[in-house]
């Protein structure tokens, strides 16, 4: 046992410039630093993040749930022993005493249980994915390379497309060959729409003004074509449905069109089957496990369904997806639920039920690169990280790239998309 003995917190900046949290946690062995990620298309029942209010930074300060984590967090956690990973995040959870963190703010437990988990893995003098697992597995990246929705103002309504490098047989070439491809695209968007187009979005991709997913999809197909890596690389969607979704008349508004739910159903199969497509996130509004259901059916042996706003990496909710089968996969954000304990719990019972793990950066990042280490210690074999340029982005692949040169860890590749 080594007990905690001091933790220090402090206001930092995000990749988009807004303030967010770093917590530092000390042992009598050990240290660990942990960073609050912010993500912008949020889902409404993910856990909230605690806010200053008021003018000051649009009233994104963190200094509420700073004084949070230095007050009744440290009180409750000093001399506890770093290693209960569970007890402490447990002890988090009833502290905050609220289904949704909103006392405490997510922003603070999740810095503070991240912090926890990386002084633990110090005191035993390895990686945080060493302490996490038994059979580390190197993941396949999901790299969004054009942002749309509320990432950029690129008009387009889907918010992610993204290149899954799933035909490699290590990480680094993977990662190497997206890299490649990224640097086309650029090339291409020049091309077609001027210099003035490349500008990026908030999560490293390209924002260019295509008028339809089809256009952007076609600038995709180009840009793997020109690098020589066709049919080595997949594309990847995350929809982001829920902020297309027009509640009053239950249509959606993509590209300029108004779709019914089984239009915008016909739309997904048709792109699925005029595009390499293996994996579609949040297809429809965060509270449709049944059209979910209904796409994931339609789509299989071609494409996983992804849960992010639907799932929100919460157990009660992903307990009703696995009742009604909404979904293959599990979009997996420890600031949704909280606790790095809640969201290891979420992963296993997605496991457990043959259910894919998708361990996701958020859109407002930082120099943090844990998920590197939590994707690769429970070995669910698939990584969101954004585009492979922008340091917040890359740290988490280049962090897997040490990963992959000091432990040898096999590359999932494709192996873990559940189809
Ligand atoms: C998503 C995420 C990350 P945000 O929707 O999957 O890409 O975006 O962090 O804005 O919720
Ligand atoms: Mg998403």
């Amino acid at each position: 046992m080594s007990a905690i003995t001091r933790i220090s917190a402090c206001q930092v900046l995000d990749s988009r410039g807004y303030p967010t949290l770093q917590v530092e946690v000390f042992s009598k062995k050990g240290y660990g630093k942990a960073l609050a990620p912010s993500g912008a298309s949020t889902g409404k029942h993910e856990a909230v993040e605690l806010r200053d209010g008021g003018k000051k930074f649009e009233g994104k300060g963190v200094q509420k749930a700073i004084a949070n984590v230095l007050g009744p967090i440290a009180k409750a956690l000093k001399g506890l022993d770093v290693q209960k990973q569970e007890e402490i995040d447990q002890l988090l959870c009833s502290l905050d005493g609220t289904p949704n963190k909103s006392r405490l703010g997510a922003n603070a437990t999740t810095a503070v249980s991240l912090a926890v988990a990386q002084c633990a893995a110090s005191e035993s003098k390895v990686g945080l994915y060493r302490a996490l697992g038994r059979r580390p597995l190197l993941p396949c990246p999901f790299l969004n390379v054009i942002n749309g929705g509320k990432h950029s103002g690129s008009g387009l309504s889907i918010q992610e497309f993204m290149l899954v490098p799933a035909g490699f047989a290590k990480f680094s070439d993977a990662i190497f060959a997206a890299a490649e491809v990224y640097h086309s695209l650029g090339r291409i968007v020049a091309r077609k729409y001027g210099k003035i187009f490349v500008g990026l979005g908030d999560e490293g991709g390209f924002a260019p003004p295509c008028k339809s997913a089809q256009d952007a999809l076609s600038l995709l197909e180009e840009a793997v074509s020109e690098s020589g890596y066709s049919g080595r690389m997949k594309f990847a969607i995350d929809a982001a449905a829920s902020s297309f979704y027009n509640p009053d008349s239950k249509s959606y508004a993509v590209d300029g069109k108004v779709f019914s739910c089984q239009e915008l159903h016909d739309f997904y199969v048709w792109l699925a089957s005029s595009y390499p497509i293996v994996s579609i996130e949040d297809p429809f509004e965060e509270d449709s496990f049944e059209d979910f259901a209904l796409l994931r059916k339609k789509l299989v042996g071609k494409a996983q369904i992804v849960g992010d706003d639907l799932f929100v990496t919460n157990a009660a909710r992903i307990e009703i997806g696995i009742k009604k089968r909404s979904a293959s996969a599990l979009l997996l954000k420890v600031n949704q639920v909280g606790t790095l304990t809640e969201a290891l719990q979420a992963a296993k019972l997605c496991h457990e039920n043959k259910m894919g793990v998708i361990v996701s950066h958020r859109s407002g990042e930082t120099e943090d690169s844990a998920i590197a280490d939590i994707a690769v210690g429970i070995g669910c074999g698939q990584i969101k990280a954004g585009a492979p340029a922008r340091s917040e982005r890359t740290a988490k692949y280049n962090r897997l790239l040490q990963i992959e040169q000091e432990s040898g860890c096999k590359f999932a590749g494709g192996s873990r998309l559940v189809l």
